[in-house]
């Protein structure tokens, strides 16, 4: 029994540890996935004062998960600071907000465009697909994503925080970028 456990403690630390920053407008599901997420394998937690860090095992990565509150005013004066040194971007979108759409794709847009964010993936989770009424072609059309498209290393997922339906998706495609990045 101790073998055991001294092996799998011995070959999570060979883990390759990636960062992934986490971000998305409030109320867009971040909190509820994270939380879906540490279901599975949580490693670390590192709770902090303004952002959570969730260091979870997948496949044969040790991801840990920067994630940034989503209010407008700290969207502002925080996240900028995070840009640097991330491995991808996990960008969370309620997909039945209609009323907030444009401020969420305002929000993708400016991410995806910012310097810091040109080498790295960017994966966008369409949360709340149990209760969504757009199809994810329409979300790539309404957040005019279309455009990055062989240029960009960008993927939309549907996923649902609440039953976790698409999220090993997602960082399935997530993982098999990883496996290939240099840094
Ligand atoms: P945030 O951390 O991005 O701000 P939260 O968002 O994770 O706090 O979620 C905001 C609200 O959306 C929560 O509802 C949560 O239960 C709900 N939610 C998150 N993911 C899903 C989903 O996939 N489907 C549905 N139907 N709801 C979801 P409350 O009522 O607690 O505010």
């Amino acid at each position: 029994m101790g073998q055991k456990i001294l092996k799998s403690l011995y070959s999570f630390q060979s883990y390759k540890e990636k960062k992934i920053l986490m971000l998305g407008i409030d109320n867009a599901g971040k909190t509820t996935i994270l939380n879906q997420l540490k279901l599975n394998k949580v490693v670390e937690s590192i709770p902090s004062i303004g952002y959570n860090v969730e260091k979870i095992a997948f496949k044969n990565f040790k991801l840990s998960f920067w994630d940034l509150p989503g209010r407008d005013y700290l969207r502002k004066m925080f996240w900028h600071h995070y840009y640097n040194d991330n491995n991808a971007l996990l960008f969370v979108l309620d997909s039945t907000d209609t009323d907030r759409f444009n401020e969420a794709k305002e929000t993708l847009n400016m991410l995806i465009e910012n310097p810091n964010m040109a080498d790295i993936p960017i994966l966008i989770l369409a949360n709340k697909q149990d209760i969504a009424t757009m199809c994810i072609e329409r979300i790539k059309e309404q957040l005019e994503l279309n455009k990055y498209i062989g240029i960009r290393q960008l993927h939309v997922q549907g996923c649902c925080a609440l039953n976790g339906k698409g999220l090993n998706e997602g960082l399935e495609w997530l993982s098999k970028i990883l496996k290939n990045q240099k840094f």
